[in-house]
């Protein structure tokens, strides 16, 4: 009994070894839906802990190409203007921390960024597309 214990404490600590603390924590994300219909960004969670985190995205449309960018918002509940001119938001405005650009239907793609807490939406801004839903809040906690 006791020389089992021993082992799997020992196993424990492999496997504590195997997983690093500092592992990126995964989000995925679905970006949905063809032109001049309803879009839409799905994840698999909206909350995570600041640190490393790795999007893994896909695009899950047939024929529409999309993006993925992560916008930092200055406060929680700001809302993203879409210039009308240009039908998409102005990226150069916003605080942008990275993106995941241009994927054609069917494809996939990552991106690994360093979020710290706050507020943030992941957008994909190809002309019109917010405006047919393809924004959704994300949240780093602390
Ligand atoms: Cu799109």
């Amino acid at each position: 009994m006791r020389m089992k214990k021993v082992y799997l404490s020992v196993g424990a600590i492999a496997m504590m070894l195997a997983s690093p603390a500092f592992a990126a924590t995964k989000v995925s994300v679905e970006l949905i839906g063809e032109r001049g219909g309803k879009m839409s960004i799905k994840l698999d969670k909206n909350e995570v802990p600041a640190g490393e985190i790795t999007f893994d995205v896909v695009n899950a449309a047939m024929q529409t190409p999309h993006e993925m960018v992560v916008i930092k918002l200055d406060k929680a509940g700001q809302k993203l203007e879409v210039d009308p001119d240009k039908n998409r938001v102005d990226e150069a405005k916003l605080n942008s921390m990275g993106e995941v650009s241009d994927l054609k239907a069917g494809k996939g793609g990552t991106l690994t960024v360093n979020l710290e807490p706050g507020s943030y939406e992941l957008i994909c801004n190809l002309k019109g597309h917010v405006a047919a839903g393809m924004v959704v809040p994300f949240t780093v906690a602390k």
